[in-house]
């Protein structure tokens, strides 16, 4: 029988379109080329989805220079560029912003995307009306990782504990201003400063504020809304940074071997292309007793269960000098080159980067689009 046909779609409209290009480097690199037919299937800068040549050794960074799509759909030997024939070589963009129609020869994407549009549940939204089964979560739980509101919302409501925080949705903000402001002020009363201003939908540390006390908070609330005009104000925790991943295997999610992140003070010094792509200055495996690890390996399937994840997830939590583990976010998309955490702490576990890519394939192939 044929192999099945996976496209690994990459770039897009994102700041950080580099990192999404050098991790579908390494995917391209590390797929089983004798189980699977590859197709890799990048979005310029501007949106334009382009099928470009399968050459992951151009999809690194040389000279501090992270690569793009536009450079590797420009220059590649017969790149060929959505929606046109494969067969073809002609080189056609699809216009920006609009989607090609030739996904259809597809069995599965396996998306490396990150932020609006590619990891918030939209792109998984345009792949089940496409009828494409794809890799990772759907859109419910793509969404709710993506918006810290309801990230701690769903969580609280399956026993998953959570810091303190607050929202200030934007009519609250339009409408009043001042007692906006006075709902953070005595949540800092309450709690004590500093505070952390967040955007509730944006990417890993996008638009994040620390604000010592009253002078900065006009500021962090202006850059927040900036990149979401919902905001989040959390309370500073204090206890050790645990992660832990969690995969779907035939039988069911399972936890990997946690990771601690040491405190920023105590982290080396590392460089850029590791630093670029959100690799580990991380401890794996985290130095825990054989009790906590099994109690953050529960509260991190619980976690995935909470939120509807599919395939695969990382759970950061504190453990505070109580003892307690707290849940901080959920990634349904984490940094996933060799090097980075998600990966690691599943090479730790006995999964090597091949084995991950492949279990997480099979995980799409298994289910079908619709209901599931
Ligand atoms: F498809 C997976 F496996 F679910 C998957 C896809 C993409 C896991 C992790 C990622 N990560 C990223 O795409 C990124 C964090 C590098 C954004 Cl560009």
């Amino acid at each position: 029988p044929r192999k099945p046909r996976v496209a690994v779609v990459f770039g897009g409209r994102s700041s950080e379109h580099g990192i999404s290009v050098v991790t579908a480097g390494a995917v391209l690199k590390a797929i089983d080329r004798t189980k699977y037919d590859v197709l890799p299937i990048g979005i310029t800068q501007d949106g334009r989805w382009a099928l470009t040549a399968d050459e992951p050794e151009r999809m690194a960074i040389v000279d501090r220079r992270p690569p793009s799509v536009d450079l590797l759909a420009e220059s590649a030997e017969g790149a060929v560029i959505l929606p046109v024939d494969p067969a073809s070589r002609e080189v056609v963009y699809s216009e920006p912003g609009s989607v090609p129609k030739a996904l259809g020869e597809v069995d599965v994407v396996f998306p490396v995307l990150h932020g609006p549009y590619g990891e918030d549940g939209t792109l998984q939204g345009l792949l089940e009306l496409s009828g494409v089964p794809y890799v990772g979560s759907g859109v419910l739980a793509s969404a709710v990782g993506q918006d810290k509101e309801y990230m701690k919302r769903v969580f609280t409501s399956f026993g998953l504990k959570v810091g303190p925080y607050v929202v200030i949705r934007p009519r609250e903000w339009e409408h009043d201003e001042a007692a906006a402001r006075k709902k953070i002020v005595d949540f800092a009363g309450e709690h004590g400063w500093p505070l952390f201003v967040k955007p509730s939908r944006a990417g890993s540390s996008i638009g994040i504020t620390k604000v010592d006390d009253l002078s900065g908070l006009d500021e962090a609330i202006a850059e927040a809304r900036r990149h979401d005009p919902k905001i989040l104000v959390e309370a500073a925790l204090r206890g050790r940074e645990i992660e832990c991943g969690v995969l779907e295997f035939e039988d069911g999610p399972r936890a990997s071997l946690p990771a601690e992140i040491p405190p920023p003070e105590a982290q080396a010094y590392y460089d850029f292309e590791a630093k670029y792509i959100d690799s580990t200055p991380g401890l794996v495996p985290a130095p825990l007793t054989p009790e906590e690890t099994a109690e953050v390996q529960r509260l991190a399937v619980d976690a995935f269960e909470a939120a509807s994840c599919e395939g695969l997830v990382r759970a950061d939590f504190f453990l505070t000098e109580d003892g307690e583990f707290v849940i901080n976010e959920i990634n349904t998309m984490p940094g996933f080159t060799p090097i980075s955490m998600y990966p690691q702490m599943w090479q730790a576990s006995g999964v090597s980067y091949p084995e991950l890519i492949d279990l997480l394939v099979r995980a799409a192939l298994r289910r079908s689009t619709g209901l599931r």
